[in-house]
């Protein structure tokens, strides 16, 4: 079931990233929620690498199969990246959103790197497997896919691509969970406001292209936390310090049709839907050095 599959992920993703459960464990001593269940969870996020067995075409089929809908793709020609949001088979479940390196684009030095781990992979892998069995798509979501990097290669990798480095050590970890602040009660429910309730408990939020990313529109406001560091075990038993994953927050405004709705009555298909490029491409910056290093 999607349930087991959502969950599986959710379950190592708040392993490595504390920052989810002391968010979760804030909002309940302030009584914006009562358990952690009631936080909805607005879209998850994964990151891969555009290889032809691998990549978006390849990771989508999980998604596909649990009943997910292919939405937008976005582009993002500096970080030399491609996306696409999924739509989910019913409202109870998050959004997805899957992005993947465009490794053509990158110099011949960091693609021979990639490749030195991707070749592994000889056919994609997600052809192989039963999807109908979660226990088995759960266990695949937190394989190696490819053999551990050296410390050199992330290095020399994250030279060139933040978000290429990233992936060949974390592979399909997520990336992120998003909490929807527009349900929550007054004096949270805007991004504004939510920020300012972050900061006052001691997270750090992304401060690339301002706190605060705002869709033209003005429908979809985003924020992020910066990464939490996590100690990673290269090849040869070397460790050092690298960005793991962060948590992302949504406000979806009313379309302007349904604006004249009262608060009690707004239901997810009456709000902004989908992503925007000029957010998403400064929430990706929450893994880089420049915001982790603050
Ligand atoms: C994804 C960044 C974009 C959004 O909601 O627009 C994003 C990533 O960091 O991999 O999450
Ligand atoms: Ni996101």
């Amino acid at each position: 079931m999607l349930t087991d599959v959502l969950n599986g992920l959710m379950q190592r993703y708040m392993e490595r990233v504390p920052d989810v459960k002391a968010i979760i464990q804030t909002m309940i001593k302030e009584g914006i929620i009562q358990q952690p269940g009631d936080v909805e969870n607005d879209h998850i996020a994964f990151r891969t690498m555009g290889v032809p067995q691998l990549g978006i075409q390849s990771l989508e089929k999980i998604f596909l199969h649990y009943g997910y809908t292919k939405k937008d793709a976005y582009f993002f020609p500096e970080k030399k990246l491609d996306a696409f949001w999924y739509a989910p088979p019913s409202p109870g479940f998050p959004r997805i959103f899957i992005s993947e390196l465009r490794v053509p684009d990158l110099s011949p030095q960091a693609q021979a790197l990639i490749s030195g781990y991707t070749n592994e992979v000889k056919t994609d892998p997600v052809d192989a497997l039963d999807l109908d069995d979660a226990t088995a798509v759960d266990h695949f979501l937190h394989s190696g896919l490819w053999r551990l990097p050296t410390l050199e290669d992330y290095q020399a990798l994250a030279a060139e691509s933040e978000y290429a480095a990233w992936v060949i050590y974390n592979r399909y970890y997520l990336n992120h969970f998003t909490i929807s602040v527009h349900n929550l009660p007054p004096g949270y429910n805007t991004i504004a406001d939510f920020n300012a309730f972050l900061e006052r408990n001691g997270f750090t939020l992304n401060t690339a292209g301002g706190k605060i990313k705002t869709s033209p529109d003005g429908g979809l406001l985003q924020s992020a936390t910066v990464a939490n560091m996590i100690t990673a075990t290269f090849a040869s038993n070397q460790t050092h310090r690298i960005a793991g994953s962060y948590v992302e927050f949504a406000e979806r405004k009313p379309l302007p049709q349904f604006a004249h709705l009262p608060a009690d009555q707004l239901r997810r298909e009456h709000r902004r839907d989908g992503f925007e490029a000029g957010n998403a491409d400064k929430i990706f910056e929450s893994t880089y050095s420049s915001q982790t290093g603050k």
